[in-house]
């Protein structure tokens, strides 16, 4: 399958290994064949996913981007799949627009669904796979109820900072913007710390609502606005330090091999001039 701007076909490269002979692996058929890879005893086919994913990133976003929370949830539930590589750029392609109407990953291609949205996607497999949601229906639906906290609650202000800090960092609203940020952050924090408590996870048994609240408080894991709240620093380094999570990230580092898109070098040198100022 070609997936990088260098236009070679990964076909013909050797599959990046992840510390347990991982789960992923990078797709090497046409996608119509890639998703029929293997057809069990009872000659019943079996489907794969294949989820996209990007070839090259900046280093702040090495460990971030979000396909890592699709390859967690497939770890953590022991499904196997392969990635198709974007090069940065060839997410605004019609042919990902199509599975993307907003040109970003991750996707998740299934026999005849293709997904997009993190959130969806993760839902998606913890539905389909045990051991992401609670059998009891109750539970279940708290556990969702947590996904969506992740993502429509805490999610929001925490990419604030990110536009603040790195992504609009050269413009003129973006410093005085920080301190109002901050307070969101804060807020949000200290009502998470509150309802987890002393637990380990949000209600019982780590979750998929817990994969997606860890996956969206370690944007922040470096910043003290994480450590004022021990409670949870701790709950990300323990999220963090699942085996699932740990192939999950070693398979996101080992896929960019890609190059940086033209231009890239001059907006990270713009970058660090209006860091050098702003200090
Ligand atoms: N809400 C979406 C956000 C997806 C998203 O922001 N993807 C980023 C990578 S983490 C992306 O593809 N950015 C490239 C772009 O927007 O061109 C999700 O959770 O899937």
């Amino acid at each position: 399958m070609k997936g990088a701007s260098d236009g070679q076909d990964r076909s013909s490269r050797p599959c990046p290994q992840s510390p347990r002979a991982s789960l992923h692996r990078p797709c090497r058929l046409p996608l119509s064949r890639c998703v029929l890879l293997s057809v069990s005893k009872e000659k019943s086919i079996v489907t794969r996913p294949v989820i996209t994913a990007f070839d090259w990133v900046p280093d702040f976003a090495k460990g971030q981007v979000r396909d890592l929370r699709v390859r967690w949830a497939l770890e953590e539930v022991g499904q196997p799949y392969d990635v198709r590589y974007l090069s940065q750029g060839e997410q605004k392609h019609p042919d990902h627009r199509a599975r993307q109407p907003f040109g970003q990953v991750p996707t998740l291609e299934e026999g005849e669904l293709t997904l997009f949205e993190s959130g969806a996607i993760v839902h998606h497999i913890a539905t389909t796979r045990g051991g992401l949601l609670p059998a009891d229906a109750a539970a279940r639906a708290r556990a969702v109820e947590w996904m969506f906290a992740a993502l429509n609650t805490v999610e929001p202000p925490v990419m604030d900072l990110s536009f603040v800090d790195l992504f609009e960092a050269d413009k003129p609203w973006s410093k005085p913007r920080r301190p109002s940020v901050e307070q969101r952050i804060r807020e949000r924090l200290q009502d998470v710390a509150s309802r987890l408590g002393e637990n380990d996870w949000f209600d019982g048994d780590f979750s998929a609502g817990d994969l997606l609240m860890v996956a969206v408080l370690r944007i922040i894991r470096d910043d003290p606005l994480l450590s004022e709240h021990p409670t949870l620093a701790d709950y990300v380094t323990r999220g963090e330090a699942r085996p699932a999570f740990q192939r999950a990230l070693a398979a996101q580092m080992a896929g960019f091999t890609g190059s940086p898109p033209p231009g890239f070098a001059e907006w990270e040198a713009k970058m660090k001039t209006s860091e050098g100022e702003s200090a």
